[in-house]
């Protein structure tokens, strides 16, 4: 109890961005089951986002995807939003469903296919500025599928050159995060793999462009706090697109495949001072919900993402430091495990009724009726989240 005490103000202001998509149906390759409810709107995606936020005072604002999301009028969808009590964030563009990026968007070959690509992104700046986002999230889906396919060194300068131009025109308090992904859709090569590409490319590109990293686009095995450092250290780590993997880019629920993982992240990002009121990183979720509830999906990984946060927060940092030093390798491992293995869902109870949010926040949804009144109302919500 007493330790919690001591952490328990940190917890203060946490917030992690939701993605419009994670409230539309989504599959895999092999069927898409429909859920009663889904959203018909982006309307009602942010509405859902909202509910979310009204359970847990964890997510504030919801990232959209263009074109997914896209709307006439985005000084009214910030109304919207607002109306709802929270805020649009990241804009993540898309450049990868249209038959004119089948051989890359920002680095394809034909000079006209790279400006469509750059135009879209310039449109996408557009909506930040009516919406307010800082962030345009760039994702690219772009590589080959079989060795000398590509030109892979061409291909990298024509990158360099189209996020140049696209970096001109962000505002003075807007950012350009690049997200990096090591394989999937293309196979033999991706042009941003991982976060030492995207670093080199942002790095050339100014103070206002960073590395957002997707906790599901490494290989197995990979070290992620290890790049979580690395990334901090270098001031260039923009921001998260959590979610959990078993096997390639699962998009699972934040915290549900390997909770270690997730602790262990997180305190490398608070000991890189990545967390807090004066950090600019950014926290997502990047998930789908296949064959779970969304809404209950969407609370129960913002509440993950709590737990260790807190948890990575009780860490002895001084104890730490000196079995560190004192080259003392399992009393070090064992601070570390010590917080890990402190069971703080009581704790976070009491601190969220404290702040007048339901103590469990996945029973009072549960009990709250949103979910029957949206099955009820939201007749034919059988939307794709890619749509
Ligand atoms: C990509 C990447 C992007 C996300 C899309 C939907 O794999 O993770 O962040 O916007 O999927
Ligand atoms: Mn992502």
């Amino acid at each position: 109890m007493t330790d919690f005490a001591a952490i328990a103000a940190q917890l203060e202001g946490q917030a992690i961005e939701l993605p419009s998509w994670a409230f539309g149906n989504s599959g895999t390759r092999f069927k898409v089951f429909g859920t009663a409810g889904t959203p018909r709107s982006v309307e009602e995606k942010i509405a859902d986002a909202a509910t979310v936020h009204r359970f847990t005072g964890l997510a504030p604002s919801v990232a959209l995807h263009i074109p997914w999301d896209h709307v006439d009028d985005y000084e009214k969808l910030r109304a919207h939003a607002a109306d709802h009590g929270v805020a649009l964030g990241t804009i993540n563009s898309n450049t990868f469903q249209d038959d004119d990026y089948k051989f890359g968007a920002l680095t394809h070959v034909d000079p006209k296919i790279r400006q469509k690509a750059i135009d879209h992104h310039f449109a996408c700046i557009d909506v930040m500025d009516a919406t307010g986002s800082r962030d345009l999230k760039i994702w690219l889906a772009d590589g080959s599928n079989y060795a000398g396919q590509a030109d892979l060194r061409g291909r990298q300068d024509r990158l360099a050159e189209s996020l140049a131009t696209i970096y001109e025109r962000i505002g003075d308090d807007q950012r350009l995060v690049l997200e990096y992904k090591f394989f999937e859709p293309a196979f033999y090569h991706t042009d941003v793999p991982d976060w030492g590409t995207s670093y080199a490319q942002v790095a050339a590109l100014g103070d206002r462009a960073v590395v957002c990293l997707d906790t599901g686009h490494h290989a197995p095995g990979t070290n992620i706090e290890f790049i979580v450092m690395q990334l901090l250290r270098l001031g260039k780590l923009g921001s998260f697109d959590f979610n959990s993997r078993y096997y390639a880019d699962d998009d699972l629920i934040v915290g549900s495949a390997d909770p270690f993982q997730l602790f262990r992240i997180m305190f490398e990002v608070i000991r890189g001072g990545g967390y807090g009121p004066d950090s600019d990183v950014a926290f997502m979720l990047d998930q789908c919900h296949n064959v779970e509830e969304k809404i209950p999906g969407q609370i129960r990984s913002v509440l993950n993402v709590q737990e260790m946060t807190a948890r990575a927060l009780l860490v002895d940092r001084d104890a730490l430091a000196a079995a560190q030093e004192a080259g003392d390798v399992l009393g070090a491992h064992q601070v570390l495990m010590d917080a890990f293995y402190t069971d703080v869902r009581a704790d976070l109870a009491a601190w969220r009724e404290e702040r007048g949010l339901p103590a469990d926040p996945m029973r009072a949804y549960a009990e709250s009726g949103y979910q029957e009144q949206i099955e009820a109302e939201r007749v034919g919500g059988t939307q794709m989240s890619w749509t």
